[in-house]
């Protein structure tokens, strides 16, 4: 296992598409503002740019609502990327515009081929295992195809559960460090993950828990001040961006990029 699961140097994001109001969500929480969805896109990249990152900023794609989270369709791993078999079957179509970018970054290049399904979003990589939640979008089959790619090159891979109604495991869950996860206390009460410290959300505070760290950086949504606070104390340096309106489309901080 590499080191260090938080240390990149690269990113890739997507601008949002228009049609972003057609994106899938499990709640009509209201139409996304798209201005400000641009003004939050453009803090996001800037402060990934900050904390280290060269950023690929690839075009709207807008055939595919919810192509601007790019993390679904790819797992970045230090010496491989594998593109990913999304469950959604609107989402099908965004690992082919994915492809070609990741062969300019790796020499191996894999594809969960099927019948499998597996998300990025289900996938969480810690310094010692890659963790991944079997969902409404993930299955078995995706997992055991994921698990015959990675564990050639020595990673640990281990199905657990993305509890019912949640969209993805990590929509639920972030990595802080190599030993600490930031998570929802429901997704905790599942046990998975025992032998890791874990700095709940605040009780009324879960959305804050998709969050990423990026380097020295936490990057988390704004508007979660008792999440901040935990998250300062335990000695974390946090950058917060507004997420209001991909919240609307279940999507935050982990689901708008790939890191590596
Ligand atoms: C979807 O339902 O696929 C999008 N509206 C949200 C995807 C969020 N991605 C993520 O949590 N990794």
């Amino acid at each position: 296992m590499p080191e260090s699961s938080f240390e990149f140097t690269r990113a890739i994001t997507r601008l949002p598409a228009k049609s972003i109001g057609n994106g899938l969500r499990a709640e009509d929480l209201g139409a996304p503002d798209y201005q400000q969805m641009l003004l939050d896109h453009a803090d996001y990249v800037a402060t990934l740019q900050q904390a280290g990152a060269t950023v690929t900023e690839l075009p709207a794609l807008e055939a595919f609502a919810d192509s601007v989270f790019v993390e679904d369709v790819a797992l970045c791993l230090p010496e491989i990327a594998i593109l990913m078999r999304p469950g959604a079957e609107s989402r099908a179509g965004e690992v082919a515009h994915m492809a070609p970018v990741l062969h300019e970054f790796y020499e191996q290049v894999e594809e969960i081929s099927g019948p499998g399904h597996i998300d990025g979003g289900d996938v969480l990589t810690t310094a010692r295992e890659i963790l991944v939640g079997r969902s409404a979008r993930t299955d078995s089959a995706g997992i055991a195809e994921l698990a015959a790619i990675v564990k050639p090159l020595g990673y640990r891979l281990r199905e657990v559960v993305t509890p019912p109604g949640m969209l993805h495991f990590k929509t639920d869950c972030s990595l802080l460090d190599a030993e600490t996860i930031l998570a929802t206390r429901r997704l905790d009460d599942s046990g998975c993950f025992q032998g890791y410290r874990v700095i709940h959300t605040a009780d009324g505070e879960e959305a804050a828990a998709n969050s990423i760290r990026y380097n020295e950086w936490v990057i988390m949504p704004a508007g979660f001040p008792r999440t901040r606070d935990r998250l300062l104390e335990a000695g974390y340096k946090v950058h917060e961006i507004n997420n209001s309106e991909c919240a609307r489309l279940d999507g935050g901080m982990s689901c708008l990029s790939l890191r590596f």
